[in-house]
């Protein structure tokens, strides 16, 4: 069913925990993979981005100094573009896109889409692409961040440098049929880069220096280039400290882990062990709402019957899992 454009229908399959459905299963661990013999690919890197993401941490900086002097309004602003873009990241290409864990009408994918482009993460497909790879052939070769070449690659430098054969090799074999199929997401891919020069930098700047007279300088600096790379690295530390710290009640045999502080930061995003053990369920946790924006907001948006058929795994499931290979560091809270 990989035809480009029209998304065939297939049998569901089975979830191997509960018997239930599956949309997909390009996100569930594949035991199978094996790194290949001989020496690795010598590592290329990317100066642009390099120099690109270099200027942006500088700016961000520099952006700190400007908040003392900034308008409240502008403050406000900022964390509002920090939310709606970290919203259409964790709502939209990952829960919703990557893992297909609930249904969206149109209004709420295009909310979704236009959020994502503030949040400039790469495009919906490119997204989650890459991050059906990471949970598919988690922590080998083929896994753009693999954590196992350490904090810094899996934070930031994988996107400092050609990716690993592997990667654009199994890469290939992933099911996106359902990517190609949705209107939306093909074409926020088809317009991204000039979406973006709208979206995360031209708005998040004009808006204060238009509505309420604040200076191209601070708008510049501290909603756009600060909130930017605010919220580029705390979804980068669910890929480096979420795969080095915390425990592993429901699985110990895998690296992700159960991260409060990272949660806290990446709206929800932190409960890395569950996540990678259950990558079906909508709230990316066992405890719903807790430290979870994300939840709440698609739990408003399905009051709303915007959002449907919100996946979830019942408790006999998670308690029986975690009996069978969690770590015991269990705590109910
Ligand atoms: C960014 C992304 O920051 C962050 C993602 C983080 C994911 C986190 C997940 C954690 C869980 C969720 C938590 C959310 C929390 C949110 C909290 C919010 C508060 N499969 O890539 P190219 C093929 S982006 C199959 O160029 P290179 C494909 O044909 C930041 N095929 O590889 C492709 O062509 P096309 C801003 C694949 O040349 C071709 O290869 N953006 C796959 O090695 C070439 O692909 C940047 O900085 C695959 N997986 O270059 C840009 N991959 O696309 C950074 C590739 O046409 N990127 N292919 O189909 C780049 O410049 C480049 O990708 C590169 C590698 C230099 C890194
Ligand atoms: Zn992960
Ligand atoms: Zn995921």
């Amino acid at each position: 069913s990989q035809t480009v454009g029209t998304y065939v229908e297939t049998p569901k399959p089975k979830c191997e925990d509960d018997g239930q459905d599956r949309e997909m299963m390009d996100d569930i661990f594949d035991t199978t993979y094996t790194a290949k013999e001989g020496p690795e690919p010598p590592r290329k890197i990317v100066w642009r981005n390099v120099i690109l993401m270099s200027m942006l941490h500088i700016g961000a900086l520099y952006g700190c100094f400007f908040i003392s002097s900034a308008k409240p309004a502008t403050l406000l602003w900022a964390v509002l573009c920090f939310m709606l873009s970290a919203l259409g990241v964790t709502a939209g290409a990952h829960r919703l896109w990557s893992h297909r864990s609930f249904k969206a009408k149109l209004p709420l994918r295009i909310f979704l889409a236009v959020s994502n482009t503030m949040a400039f993460q790469n495009d919906i497909y490119e997204w989650a692409r890459d991050h059906r790879a990471h949970h598919k052939y988690s922590e080998t070769n083929a896994d753009p961040h693999n954590a196992m070449r350490g904090f810094f690659f899996a934070h930031i430098g994988w996107l400092l440098m050609r990716k690993h054969p592997d990667v654009i090799e199994k890469g290939k074999k992933l099911d996106l049929s359902d990517l190609h199929a949705d209107k939306v997401v093909m074409f926020q891919r088809r317009h991204y880069k000039k979406l973006i020069l709208v979206m995360c930098f031209i708005v998040p700047t004009m808006v204060p220096w238009y509505f309420w007279d604040e200076s191209l300088y601070t708008a510049f600096y501290v909603p756009c280039l600060l909130r930017y790379a605010l919220v580029l690295n705390a979804t980068w530390l669910v890929n480096s400290a979420a795969h080095m710290f915390g425990n592993r009640p429901y699985d110990k045999s895998i690296n992700p882990r159960e991260n409060r502080f990272v949660a806290i930061g990446a709206i929800g995003e932190g409960f890395h062990n569950y996540h990678h053990t259950f990558p079906y369920d909508y709230t990316a946790s066992e405890f719903g709402i807790r430290y979870n924006l994300t939840t709440c907001f698609i739990n408003v948006m399905r009051y709303f019957n915007l959002a449907s058929d919100c996946k979830t795994v019942s408790k006999e499931t998670i308690t029986a899992r975690r009996l069978r290979t969690g770590d015991g560091s269990y705590r109910s809270g």
